[in-house]
C-alpha cells in the first residue's frame, strides 16, 4: 500500500531495485518485491543478512551494483535473450495449440517412465483461452524417481526439435533449489535441476515459451495450487493463511508458525508441516470452501 501513497518520499533505493527488476527477466527473484519496503538509503551490504526475505545471492547481487553501479550479472547476460523475454510477454498461446502442446509432452514423459505425472499448469489449469506460456509440472509416486525426469525428457523433446532454446542452464553445475517466492524462504537443497525455462516449437509454427518445474510428491498439492496462479490469487490465500498463524508457500502448508512480535516477516517457529493429497485438503486446512481454478482469474 506504501508504494502507492503519493505523499510517500521517493524510495531511495530505486537504482538498485531497477537493477534487480532487470534481472528479473532472466532469474525470477520475489525478494526484490519486500526489498521495496525498505525506506532506509542502502550503501553497504552489511546488516543485510539481519533482513529475514533477503538471502546470501540477493546480497551478492546488491553487492554487484553498489560496486558497479549497475549489475555485471546483467551486463554479461545475453541481452539477445532479455530482448526475446520481451517479445514473448506480447504473443500469447491460443488454448488449441496448448492441448497440442500438452499432448506431446504428456506422451514423450510416458516413453521414458509410464509411472510419471505431468500437469499442466497456470493459466492454461485456469481455463483461459490463450496462455503466456505453458507450465508443465512433473513429478513421480517414487520420490526417488523424481531426480531423473527432467534431463531425459528435454533430451527426447530438443531431439524431436520440440524444444529449440535454453532460457536456463542446463548443466550439472546449476543443480539447486529454485526459488519460487512465497510466504518464506524454506527452500530445501535439492541435488537436481528443479526448474527450466525454455523456448518450443510445435511443428513449424510460431515459438513459445515453456517452463517445467519438477517437484517430490510430498509437495505435489502446495506446488500445484501455487503453480495454478493466478499470482494475486496466491497472495490472497497466503494472507489468509498468515491471518491464522498457519502459513503457505509453494511447497507446504505449516501450521502453528510463531512470528516475531516486533517483525511479523520473522519466523521464530518455523511451525509443523499440515500433509496434504491436494488442492482440496489446503482449503479444507484453511477452512474455506473449495475454488476450482477457473474461478482463480483475478
Ligand atoms: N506465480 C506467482 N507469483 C509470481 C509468479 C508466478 O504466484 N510472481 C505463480 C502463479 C502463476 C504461476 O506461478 O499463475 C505460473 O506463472 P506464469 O508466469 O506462467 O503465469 P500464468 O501461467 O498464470 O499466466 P501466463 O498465461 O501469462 O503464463
Ligand atoms: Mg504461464
Ligand atoms: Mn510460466
Amino acid at each position: 500500500a506504501r508504494d502507492h501513497d503519493l505523499n510517500a518520499a521517493p524510495n531511495p533505493n530505486v537504482h538498485i531495485l531497477s537493477a534487480l527488476e532487470d534481472m528479473k527477466e532472466l532469474l525470477y527473484d520475489p525478494r526484490i518485491d519486500k526489498l521495496r519496503g525498505v525506506r532506509t538509503k542502502i550503501t553497504t551490504t552489511d546488516g543485510l543478512e539481519d533482513l529475514p526475505f533477503i538471502g546470501a545471492k540477493t546480497i551478492r547481487k546488491i553487492e554487484d551494483i553498489l560496486e558497479t553501479g549497475t549489475l555485471e550479472r546483467l551486463e554479461h547476460a545475453n541481452t539477445e535473450k532479455i530482448q526475446a523475454q520481451r517479445l514473448f510477454a506480447k504473443e500469447r498461446i491460443p488454448r488449441s495449440e496448448v492441448d497440442d502442446m500438452v499432448t506431446l509432452v504428456t506422451s514423450t514423459l510416458r516413453d521414458i517412465d509410464a509411472d510419471a505425472v505431468v500437469l499442466p499448469s497456470g493459466s492454461y489449469t485456469r481455463g483461459r483461452q490463450t496462455c503466456g506460456d505453458v507450465d508443465f509440472l512433473l513429478t513421480h509416486g517414487d520420490p526417488r524417481r523424481v531426480p531423473h525426469l527432467l534431463a531425459p525428457l528435454l533430451h527426447a523433446l530438443k531431439a524431436t526439435n520440440f524444444l529449440t532454446h535454453d532460457l536456463t542452464t542446463v548443466d550439472a553445475a546449476s543443480t539447486g533449489t529454485t526459488d519460487y517466492g512465497g510466504d518464506d524462504d524454506d527452500a530445501e537443497a535439492r541435488d537436481y535441476i528443479d526448474k527450466y525455462m525454455g523456448v518450443a516449437r510445435l511443428r513449424g509454427g510460431l515459438h513459445r515459451r515453456v517452463d517445467f518445474i519438477v517437484l517430490p510428491p510430498h509437495e505435489w498439492a502446495c506446488a500445484a495450487l501455487y503453480f495454478a496462479g493466478s499470482g494475486t490469487f496466491n497472495r490472497s490465500m497466503r494472507l489468509l493463511a498468515r491471518k491464522a498463524n498457519w502459513s503457505l508457500n509453494q511447497r507446504h502448508l505449516m501450521v502453528a508458525v510463531k512470528r516475531d512480535r516486533e517483525d511479523a516477516n520473522t519466523k521464530t517457529f518455523a511451525g509443523f508441516v499440515v500433509p496434504c493429497l491436494d488442492e482440496y485438503d489446503i482449503f479444507a486446512w484453511l477452512g474455506i470452501e473449495y475454488q476450482p481454478p477457473h474461478l482463480r482469474n483475478a
